[in-house]
């Protein structure tokens, strides 16, 4: 049963490694990211209030994001494995996720760190140009990233749940290094 969270910085490989794993597993990728997006354009209401965040690099409230992931893990898909791509992003998040985690009785996730350094991830995002992919709003997420999301590094080493895989190789390359370390 595999149960996997992605943590690193955004453009960091995130969506592509959970997708081509979840795809090669036939589990759920679950992307918090997607998710809003696809709220986004469909105007709902939780949409509408997560244009201004996301639009400006800043996260969206963590209760708004913790909502829509308990929605998420709740389904019945989710029995045999899933990928988390982008959640969480806050040490509050991880503690909800924990509890959440605890009561559906999902145990034994690993959580793999894919480490980037800046240059290349403002590269592939300036490459990549969706519309939260300027230079100044890139900047802004790395600058959130290293307050808010970064201290999950320590929160999960210090629950020995952490990888560290190298994501600055080819996608083939980091997508064997994750295979081999959640093997371990
Ligand atoms: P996300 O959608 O999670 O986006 P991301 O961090 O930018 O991307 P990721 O790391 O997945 O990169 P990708 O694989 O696409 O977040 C967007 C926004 O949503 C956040 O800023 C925030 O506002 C909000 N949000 C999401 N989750 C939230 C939460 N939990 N709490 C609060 N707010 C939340 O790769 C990027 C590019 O690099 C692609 O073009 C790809 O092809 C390329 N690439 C990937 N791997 C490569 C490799 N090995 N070599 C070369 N290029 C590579």
């Amino acid at each position: 049963m595999t149960r996997l969270i992605f943590l690193g910085p955004p453009g960091a490989g995130k969506g592509t490694q959970a997708k081509a794993l979840a795809d090669h597993w036939q589990i759920p990728h679950i992307s918090t990211g997607d998710i809003l997006r696809q709220a986004l354009k469909d105007q709902t209401p939780l949409g509408i209030k997560a244009k201004g965040y996301m639009d400006r690099g800043e996260l969206v409230p963590d209760q708004l994001v913790q909502d829509m992931v308990e929605e998420r893990l709740t389904q019945a898909d989710t029995k045999h494995g899933w990928i988390l791509d982008g959640f969480p992003r806050t040490v509050q998040q991880a503690g909800f996720l924990e509890a959440l985690l605890d009561r559906l009785d999902h145990h034994g996730e690993k959580v793999v760190n894919l480490d980037v350094p800046d240059e290349i991830v403002i590269g592939r995002l300036l490459e990549r140009g969706r519309k939260d992919d300027t230079e100044s709003v890139i900047r802004r997420r790395l600058e959130v990233y290293r307050e808010e999301t970064a201290p999950l590094i320590d929160y999960y080493t210090g629950k020995q749940q952490l990888v560290i895989v190298n994501g600055n190789q080819s996608l083939e390359e980091v997508t064997v290094e994750i295979g081999q370390a959640i093997s371990c």
